[in-house]
């Protein structure tokens, strides 16, 4: 059995829509990111630094939404990528983990938008230049899936990017990048998509649509 330590709205949604994409039996734990349960040392066993997505797979425990794409995609799924020494393997890894190049600027503008609550604690420089770096890296990934994927075929790069895409249309408008909404259009039209968002849980972190960077 397969327990996935899950969030709502959070990089753990990759690997619930990877386990729907796979149809493997999951059991899923919903901890969250502002109630301290993340710190509880339970927790703190399974992921060092107190974060989601974790996971346990009959005894085997991982954290990083990357190392569990990548294992689970071995382990069950070798369908959604090409293997070690196949055409579009070394494609396949650098979008596979330009998936955190585009979280890290998530996460940078989701603290400054909703974790800092003061707005002295606030850059807007910072939020502006995030907003900037994120929609660079947007369009880099939707331009490479213009003609349907990030691969020729639909593969896990495609869901650790777009869990990204999805997100960053919280931060940058997206109809400011060609392709932007289609990518993100064919993506939710997956039916294992939809069901890791029926699963996902209430709103937690984002409770608005779109979150301008300050004037300026
Ligand atoms: N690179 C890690 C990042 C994990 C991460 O930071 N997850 C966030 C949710 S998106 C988290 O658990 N935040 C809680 C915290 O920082 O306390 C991954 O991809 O798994």
């Amino acid at each position: 059995m397969i327990t996935l330590y899950h969030a709502p709205q959070s990089r753990s949604f990759r690997v619930l829509w990877l386990l729907e994409e796979i149809g493997a039996p999951y059991r899923l734990e919903t901890l969250s990111v502002f109630d301290g349960t993340m710190r509880a040392p339970e927790h703190l066993a399974r992921s060092p630094a107190g974060r989601v997505p974790a996971v346990e797979i009959e005894g085997q425990r991982i954290f990083e939404s990357g190392a569990i794409i990548q294992y689970l995609v071995e382990t069950r799924a070798p369908h959604l990528a090409p293997a070690p020494g196949e055409a579009g393997r070394a494609d396949y890894l650098q979008w596979l983990h330009f998936a955190e190049t585009m979280g890290a600027h998530l996460a940078n503008l989701t603290q400054h938008h909703i974790v800092l609550r003061e707005e002295w604690m606030r850059s807007p420089t910072v939020m502006r230049l995030e907003a900037k770096r994120l929609a660079i890296c947007l369009a880099a990934a939707v331009a490479q899936a213009r003609d349907g994927w990030l691969l020729p075929e639909f593969s896990a790069a495609d869901i650790a990017v777009g869990y990204a895409v999805h997100v960053a249309g919280r931060f940058v408008r997206l109809d400011e990048v060609p392709g932007a909404r289609d990518y993100l259009d064919r993506l939710a039209a997956r039916p294992a998509f939809q069901r890791a968002q029926a699963q996902d849980g209430a709103a937690q972190i984002y409770r608005r649509d779109f979150y301008p960077p300050p004037e300026g």
